[in-house]
């Protein structure tokens, strides 16, 4: 009802104690919320040729894939509403998120039932863990649009991956391919200490904690 919607309108006008209530369970510990998307990676922004690019699925699959950007974008299509939550404290409440389903490039890879695994590969030979578990979801999509808007390069344009319930080191941009693998391995902020899995309400954001 109108009641409801003006409540999430009205919430960064809102005091702090009211704000806090507001958000109930949405906010994970020792975060705070800001509008603003803030850029975060290691590197440069890689420049990207789209007639050269390609997506490419590998590992414990049954078929191969090597996809160029127009047969990705070709691919069926989804919107989930999700918020962001960075290791760094900052979370994002309620951006609208377009891409292709993680789960069709599954269907389409036919994975393997030994896959437990996934590694995310990105440009600059970037790379982020994940357990298959917390990828094969509805919401976890390759994304290129947030808002409606294409993403700037910045945030990982042509591709990134979108994790909603992990803290979003995990969602790498600049996607180049997906593999499958049936041991976990460290990806590149893994491998200075960050969490293998990283769920933001258990707070699992280093190793070293
Ligand atoms: N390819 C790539 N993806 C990456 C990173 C990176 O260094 N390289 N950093 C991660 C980290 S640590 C964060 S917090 C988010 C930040 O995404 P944003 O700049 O769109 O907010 O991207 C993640 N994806
Ligand atoms: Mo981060």
């Amino acid at each position: 009802m109108a009641e409801v919607s003006s409540m999430a309108f009205n919430f960064f006008s809102r005091g702090k104690s009211e704000r806090a209530k507001a958000l109930g369970d949405r906010l994970p510990p020792g975060q705070y919320v800001t509008e603003k998307w803030q850029v975060l990676h290691y590197g440069s922004v890689p420049r990207i040729d789209l007639a050269t690019w390609e997506f490419r699925v590998f590992g414990l699959v049954d078929q191969e894939i090597r996809l160029g950007y127009d047969q990705f974008v070709a691919l069926p299509r989804k919107t989930v509403t999700a918020d962001v939550h960075c290791v760094t404290r900052w979370s994002m409440f309620d951006s609208e998120w377009e891409g292709v389903p993680f789960l069709e490039v599954m269907r389409l890879a036919m994975v393997k039932p030994e896959a437990k695994f996934v590694i995310v590969h990105a440009a600059q030979n970037f790379t982020a863990n994940l357990p298959l578990d917390d990828v094969a979801r509805d919401n976890v999509l390759f994304i290129d649009t947030r808002n409606g808007e294409p993403i700037s390069p910045e945030h990982g344009w042509p591709l990134r991956l979108m994790v909603p319930h992990l803290y979003f080191w995990k969602s790498a941009k600049w996607v180049r391919g997906i593999e499958f693998t049936s041991e976990d391995r460290p990806g590149f902020w893994e491998g200075y200490g960050y969490h293998m899995r990283g769920d933001p309400f258990q707070e699992e954001r280093y190793d070293w904690q």
